[in-house]
């Protein structure tokens, strides 16, 4: 026969077992990936064409579903399935459309594809633009 403190014992190594192995589920969906993942980053640009450049190298990523740049803030709100891709994978599109990333500089070659009005770089044509935003 088991004792009354043996009994309890074996209840507690149960509870542990049962534990563990919620814990183990918890830590399996919270680590799986999302469909519809969110991140914002910011992006260098100028005007409505840079908005709609921007917006359309990351649309044209497989796994976006969703990108809005704001001309104001420079910041770009993403929706995107991580099983397909990965903010790495947008920066680099975005960085290939000629647009700077907080962390790095889009090349030479990509920046000059830019049209002259969305020279963002250019103190002058930065000035242009915050002139017409005053009239
Ligand atoms: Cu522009």
């Amino acid at each position: 026969m088991l004792s009354a403190v043996e009994a309890s014992q074996i209840k507690i190594e149960k509870m542990k077992n049962i534990i563990i192995v919620t814990l183990l589920l918890i830590g399996t969906t919270t680590f799986a990936q999302n469909k519809n993942a969110k991140a914002s980053m910011e992006v260098d640009g100028i005007c409505g064409m840079c908005k709609a450049r921007i917006e359309k190298a990351c649309l044209n990523t497989k796994g976006v579903k969703f990108a809005q740049w704001n001309i104001d803030t420079h910041e770009l709100k993403l929706i995107f399935d991580e099983r397909k891709t990965d903010t790495k994978t947008i920066k680099t599109q975005v960085l290939a459309a000629g647009h700077d990333v907080k962390e790095e500089k889009a090349t030479d070659e990509a920046y000059a594809k830019v049209h002259a009005c969305c020279k963002y770089r250019d103190e002058d044509v930065k000035g242009a633009h915050e002139e017409k935003d005053k009239s």
